[in-house]
């Protein structure tokens, strides 16, 4: 894993990722919100009760957020809302963890922006 994501962090920003695919519906996926802008879906690998992957649609040089633009801002909050919608048609009243993982360091495995929401179960900090 470490491997990997060495190696996809070194790709240019607009390479095609796995979520290109998931997006095109081209992989099947567990969607549970879409419009023009976003998309979640599952977590194929989740980490608590609750993990779900928010992104943009189109990704526009957006791989990570290091990679962020002014022209992004709107997007980035846009995200950021729409993972609060998600959270309550997830029935996370009780709180729940956002998480941007970026570069190797952040460990980030996949090069297309997404957000982590991740709950139902309690979190602890610090993070690993
Ligand atoms: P990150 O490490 O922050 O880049 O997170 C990438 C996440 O994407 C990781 O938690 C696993 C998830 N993931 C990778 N490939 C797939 C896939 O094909 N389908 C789904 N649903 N999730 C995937």
């Amino acid at each position: 894993d470490a491997a990997l994501a060495a190696a996809s962090s070194t790709a240019p920003a607009d390479t095609p990722t796995i979520f290109d695919k998931i997006i095109k519906k081209e992989i099947p996926s567990t969607v549970v919100y879409e419009d023009d802008k976003a998309l979640a879906f599952r977590d194929i690998q989740p980490q608590a009760p609750t993990h779900i992957l928010i992104i943009p649609k189109v990704k526009d040089g957006l791989s990570g957020l290091s990679k962020a633009e002014e022209r992004h801002i709107e997007i980035l909050g846009y995200l950021l809302y729409i993972a609060k919608v998600v959270a309550k048609q997830e029935g996370l009243d009780d709180g729940f963890r956002i998480v941007i993982n970026d570069g190797p360091s952040g460990c980030q495995s996949v090069y297309h922006l997404h957000i982590h929401l991740i709950g139902g179960r309690q979190m602890n900090w610090p993070p690993g």
